[in-house]
C-alpha cells in the first residue's frame, strides 16, 4: 500500500515532578532540602530519512507520545528526560496543523530534524525553594504538560524527473532501463498504481539523478478518471516533466492528441506545472507505425523537441539519459542561484 496522505495525533510527554525532600544524616539531623528537579518530557520530533518512501507507517499508527520525565528524587537526584517520540518520515514530507491548515514544516533532508511538540519542563525539587527566610521549603514544582496536537502529513516526493503519459506510454519500462527501481510493466493499463522512485546513476561523474514514474494519466483525470490527479503532487517539486508518449498508437489513439490531453490534464492539476521545463520522448519507435506518426507529429509540433527511444531496442536511451543531465543540471544551476520559495 501507497500512502501519501495521512493524519496524526500526538503528544509530547509531561515534564516530571519535582521532589521534597531532605538531607538526613547521623551528624548532620538538619541537612537543608535536597529534592531534585523533574526531568523535561520528551519531544515530538520529525526527522528526515532517505530509507522511507511513503507514510504508511502512520496510517497503521496515527498516535505518537513522547515519555513522561521522571520525577526528581532525594539526594538532588533529578529525574531523567523522556524519549522523544521519534517520526522518521520520508524526504518530501509536509506537515500542516490540522486545524488551522497552517503548513508547519517541509522535510527535505536525510536526518533534518523538527520539533514538533515540546515536551514539558520538569517541575523544581524543593532545593529550588530554598531562601534565608524559607531554609527548609516543603514546596515543589508539578511538571509542565507536554503540548498536544493533530497533523496532517503530506508527501511530495522529491524527484528530478518527474515521468508522466499515458497508460502502456512505457514509463515503467524506461524506468526499469534507466534506473535502479524495477517497476512492474505489462500490456495492460495502469500496472503501475503508485509512484516508484528509481535513481539514474551516472558512474562515470558520479553524478545522480531521482526520477519518479507517475501512474498513467487520462483526458479526464481532473474529473477523477483513471487514477485521477492524486499522484500529481508528486511531480510538483520535479525540475524537469519528460512527457513520454506511445508514438506507435498501440491503443489506438493518436499520439498528437495524447500530448495535447496530458498537457491540458496537467494544466487542470495546477497551471503551474506548464512553466516547468519539460521533454517529450517518443517512446516504441521500434514500430513502423511510430515512424510514420513521429513524422506526423513533427509536422503539428513543429517547435516541440522530441527524442525518440525504444525500450525495446534501446535505441535513443543513451541520448535521452544525457539529455536528463544536461537538463537538470541546468536547472540546479538555476535553482541555486534563485532558491526556490514555493513548495
Ligand atoms: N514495442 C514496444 N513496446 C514497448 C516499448 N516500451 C514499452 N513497451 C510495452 O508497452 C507495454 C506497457 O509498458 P509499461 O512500461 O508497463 O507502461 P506504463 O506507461 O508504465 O503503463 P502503466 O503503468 O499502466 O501506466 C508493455 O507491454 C511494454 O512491453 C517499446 O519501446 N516498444
Ligand atoms: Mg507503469
Amino acid at each position: 500500500m501507497f500512502i501519501d496522505e495521512t493524519k496524526i495525533k500526538a503528544r509530547a510527554g509531561d515534564g516530571g515532578r519535582g521532589c521534597a525532600s531532605f538531607r538526613r544524616e547521623k551528624y548532620e539531623p538538619w541537612g537543608g532540602p535536597n529534592g531534585g528537579d523533574g526531568g523535561k518530557g520528551g519531544d515530538v520530533v520529525l526527522r528526515g530519512d532517505d530509507d522511507q518512501n511513503n507514510l504508511i507507517d502512520f496510517k497503521f499508527k496515527p498516535h505518537w507520545n513522547g515519555e513522561r520525565g521522571e520525577h526528581g528524587q532525594g539526594k538532588d537526584c533529578n529525574g531523567r528526560e523522556g524519549r522523544a517520540a521519534l517520526l522518521r518520515v520520508p524526504l518530501g514530507t509536509i506537515a500542516y496543523r490540522l486545524d488551522t491548515g497552517e503548513k508547519i514544516v517541509e522535510i527535505l533532508e536525510d536526518h533534518q530534524e523538527f520539533v514538533l511538540l515540546k515536551g514539558g519542563k520538569g517541575g523544581f525539587g524543593n532545593t529550588k525553594f530554598k531562601s534565608s527566610v524559607t531554609r527548609a521549603p516543603r514546596k515543589t514544582g508539578p511538571g509542565e504538560p507536554g503540548e498536544i496536537g493533530e497533523f496532517r502529513l503530506e508527501l511530495k516526493s522529491i524527484a528530478d524527473i518527474g515521468l508522466v503519459g499515458y497508460p502502456n506510454a512505457g514509463k515503467s519500462s524506461l524506468t526499469n532501463l534507466i534506473t535502479n527501481a524495477r517497476p512492474k510493466t505489462a500490456p495492460y493499463p495502469f500496472t503501475t498504481l503508485h509512484p516508484q522512485i528509481g535513481v539514474i546513476d551516472y558512474p562515470d561523474t558520479h553524478e545522480r539523478l531521482v526520477l519518479a514514474d507517475v501512474p498513467g494519466l487520462i483526458a479526464g483525470a481532473s474529473d477523477g478518471k483513471g487514477l485521477g490527479h492524486q499522484f500529481l503532487r508528486h511531480i510538483e517539486r520535479c525540475k524537469l516533466l519528460v512527457l513520454i508518449i506511445d508514438l506507435a498508437g498501440t491503443d489506438t489513439r493518436d499520439p498528437r492528441d495524447d500530448y495535447k490531453s496530458l498537457l491540458k490534464e496537467l494544466e487542470l492539476y495546477d497551471e503551474a506545472l506548464l512553466d516547468k521545463p519539460r521533454l517529450v520522448v517518443a517512446n516504441k519507435m521500434d514500430e513502423d507505425s511510430a515512424v510514420v506518426n513521429l513524422k506526423k507529429f513533427k509536422k503539428r509540433y513543429s517547435k516541440v523537441e522530441i527524442v525518440p527511444i525504444s525500450c525495446l531496442s534501446e535505441e535513443g536511451i543513451p541520448k535521452l539519459r544525457k539529455e536528463l543531465l544536461k537538463r537538470v543540471k541546468k536547472m540546479r544551476a538555476k535553482e541555486k542561484k534563485s532558491p526556490r520559495t514555493k513548495a
